[in-house]
């Protein structure tokens, strides 16, 4: 089995343990909806990645992976609300509010988001994190996903607050540079941190940019020649950067060309 595959399926098995079932059953139900529904997991598998790369233990790296991916799930359920989004379907598949109630998938939102910070700070799911560098950890990904960061970047869009691009680093690259920095810490590389945080956002940018780039309904659609060419030349550049920096290892090249636009 490849890496990826192996990395992918220990995110799976982590996920199921973390979801396990839970009363109220039909808060544990909405809770676990999009979470154990699949989703790409580009994040955790950055963080893995990484993490690898710079020789850290892929185990810790899958919890803290884990716990990204319960913060950007409740971001979807909360996106997808009629207060924000009002998007009816996900992923193919009916909207955590359709299938549970507006109510449900609000609160089943909260809990995903405060579950994540559960595992984070729960010491006996690590094998090598050192409790400091769990806080330092945490204090990473809360920055990067409230106010300051995704919530933040949010806020932004929606009442058309600043330039896509502070947008999109709020909204979506401050997560990845979470899970880039997250991997450094446990790998304990703290002199690379800057750097991680730099490419983290640099991928996170660009995951952005060809997810606006496939959502060709969107206004992005008349600016599509232009943003083809920003995104080949965003692309080199993030490559030469994880080169520079040791990173662009088999894994890591195949999740940034996972996303990236063919053009047909
Ligand atoms: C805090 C309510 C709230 C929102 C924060 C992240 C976000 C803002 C909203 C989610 C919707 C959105 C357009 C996010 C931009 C990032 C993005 C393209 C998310 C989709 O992520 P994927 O493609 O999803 O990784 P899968 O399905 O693979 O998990």
């Amino acid at each position: 089995m490849d890496k990826l595959s192996l990395w992918k399926e220990k995110v799976e098995v982590k996920l199921r343990q973390i979801l396990a079932p839970s009363e109220p059953l039909l808060l544990y139900e909405a809770m676990s909806y999009y979470p154990l529904q699949g989703g790409k997991r580009i994040r955790p598998l950055l963080l893995c990645g990484v993490c690898d790369a710079l020789g850290g233990n892929v185990e810790d790296a899958v919890v803290v992976g884990c716990a990204i991916e319960l913060i950007h799930n409740y971001s979807l359920i909360h996106d997808d609300l009629p207060a924000l989004d009002n998007d009816p379907q996900r992923r193919g598949l009916p909207s955590c509010h359709i299938a549970f109630g507006e109510d449900i998938a609000l609160l089943a939102g909260d809990a995903l988001l405060t579950l994540a910070f559960q595992v984070l700070s729960d010491v006996s799911q690590f094998n090598q994190v050192e409790p400091s560098d769990l806080l330092l950890i945490i204090h990473e990904i809360s920055r990067r996903a409230g106010s300051e960061g995704m919530v933040g970047g949010q806020v932004m869009d929606i009442r058309g607050i600043g330039d896509r691009r502070e947008i999109n680093l709020k909204k979506t690259a401050q997560l990845f540079a979470a899970c880039f920095v997250s991997a450094g810490i446990i790998a304990k590389k703290k002199s690379m941190l800057k750097d991680l945080e730099k490419v983290g956002i640099r991928t996170g940018l660009l995951f952005q940019m060809c997810d606006d780039w496939k959502d060709k309904d969107g206004y992005f659609k008349l600016l599509g020649e232009d943003l083809a060419k920003v995104i080949k030349e965003e692309e080199t550049e993030l490559k030469e950067e994880l080169r520079r920096l040791s990173l662009l290892t088999p894994p890591i090249e195949t999740l940034i060309n996972s996303f990236i636009p063919t053009y047909n």
